[in-house]
């Protein structure tokens, strides 16, 4: 069977973006209601109380976005589907009119001599599969394999590389345990659910896809190297490492969830949850990996404070681990996330020793306020020189892993275009082409005509 993930005799690039984040259009071609639909509906949920209902209105302006990425000269584009455009009721009927705008968009890319790369879930679950129990339930893994079938189905002559799940750890921990991403509940221990479930859709979705005679299924976790304060307890570093990166990795490599894991997910033990064959389905499903890097992680020690509040916020996201600390050195970015390029090198090389596959930097970037605009010989544009010296720095470390023998085939900047940043609204901005809100307009930023020069060597 012929692969067509890059062979890495060099490094490959590429854009990215998701559905939610870009499309808008949320109503139109009968598209049924997301979960995050609802959730940015929730008074509270999002920074600034705004929804994806408009976001880029790349719905109707994909061929607009098409040439961006034509014009940024990287080889291919990385793009989700909205499952609930594609099935509205999550199971059941297709809706061919959802999948007349992938073809669109495909035919679009191929055109202007991109390659399109596919997500089939970054996170836009229909909510009426929430309404069953989301992910919780072992139906909705289920009822994932059919819908990823039907876009293989339509799109898989032309889409040859596919990611089955965009950073199940959100998926998983922000949306069912810390509650800060739809569904936006908070269900500690039971997000552990969450998390067997996708892997278990993964691997389905992988078998029957490489029954369909595609060899190019991969999975996007966003790892993170674990960098522990000194005075961390032991099983407090070892808890985040496990809920953050072994959850993932271990099923995919050895077909278990290990001993520590197990300690701080109890609920991975259940045999009603990981049912006999899903670990072994599990195991070795990947023919490649994504890692999303944006900033490293470092646990610390709690200072107890004088009224005995121990719990940091962000444990929530890590149930079943012993409280701890999470420490952000500086400098950071506009979202408050530590710059350090060499924690992207350390994971590379420490992921392809661990798993063996092929990888692809399948996100990073960083968010900057974006406040000085310049006059230059293409109009006025943002000068994001922070932004240029990010990319700069992390595509370096992307080439360091190379030649320290990580088998990386790409480097996927994200994002082409100022979006919908989740819980942060239109808060945050990570693009590297503006878009504007009233207008739609998009104008390259110095970021992308950075990369562009790079690009032409
Ligand atoms: O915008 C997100 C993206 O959807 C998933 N990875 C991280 C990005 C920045 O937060």
């Amino acid at each position: 069977m012929t692969q067509h993930l890059p062979t890495g005799e060099q490094l490959t690039f590429g854009a990215a973006t998701a559905s939610y984040q870009i499309e808008g259009a949320t109503t139109a071609d009968g598209r049924g209601v997301s979960i995050w639909d609802t959730f940015a509906a929730t008074p509270g949920a999002t920074r600034d109380g705004k929804d994806g209902s408009v976001a880029c209105d790349s719905y109707h302006r994909y061929t607009e976005d098409a040439d961006l990425v034509a014009g940024l000269g990287v080889d291919y584009y990385r793009f989700s589907v909205a499952w609930p455009r594609v099935m509205p009721a999550g199971t059941g009927a297709v809706e061919e009119r959802g999948l007349d705008y992938y073809d669109r968009l495909v035919d679009a890319l191929l055109e202007r001599g991109v390659t399109p790369t596919g997500t089939f879930y970054h996170w836009d679950l229909p909510q009426a599969l929430e309404d069953k129990g989301g992910w919780l339930e072992r139906d909705t893994a289920l009822a994932f394999v059919d819908y990823a079938l039907a876009v293989h189905e339509r799109l898989g002559d032309r889409v040859k590389v596919w990611a089955t799940h965009n950073e199940p750890w959100c998926a998983a921990y922000l949306g069912y345990a810390a509650g800060v991403h739809a569904p936006g509940r908070r269900e500690g221990g039971q997000a552990h659910r969450a998390a067997h479930h996708l892997m278990l859709s993964h691997g389905l979705v992988a078998q029957a896809l490489h029954e369909a005679g595609n060899r190019d299924v991969g999975i996007v976790l966003n790892l993170a190297p674990i960098w522990p304060e000194p005075g961390t307890p032991a099983e407090a570093a070892d808890g985040v490492d496990a809920v953050r990166n072994r959850v993932w990795l271990d099923p995919l490599v050895d077909g278990e969830y290990d001993a520590g894991l197990l300690r701080v997910a109890p609920e991975l033990a259940d045999p009603d949850l990981v049912r006999d064959g899903d670990l072994a389905l599990i195991r070795g499903s990947a023919d490649w990996l994504g890692i999303n890097y944006y900033t490293p992680v470092r646990p610390g020690p709690v200072v107890p404070t004088p009224d005995g509040e121990e719990r940091h916020p962000e444990t929530d996201a890590y149930p079943g681990v012993p409280p701890v600390t999470f420490h952000v050195r500086e400098p950071r970015t506009h979202i408050g996330w530590e710059v350090e390029s060499s924690g992207l090198e350390e994971l590379l090389v420490e992921t392809h020793r661990r798993t063996g596959l092929p990888l692809m930097v399948t996100e990073n970037g960083a968010a900057y306020a974006d406040q000085t605009w310049v006059d230059g010989p293409d109009g006025r544009h943002v000068d994001d020189q922070d932004r240029v010296a990010y990319l700069r720095d992390h595509i370096a470390a992307t080439e360091r892993a190379r030649e320290a023998g990580a088998d990386v085939r790409g480097y996927i900047v994200w994002t082409l275009l100022d979006n919908f940043e989740w819980a942060e609204g239109y808060t945050k901005y990570f693009g590297i082409v503006h878009v504007d809100p009233d207008t739609q307009d998009r104008t390259p930023k110095a970021s992308y005509r950075w990369l562009q020069e790079r690009l032409r060597g």
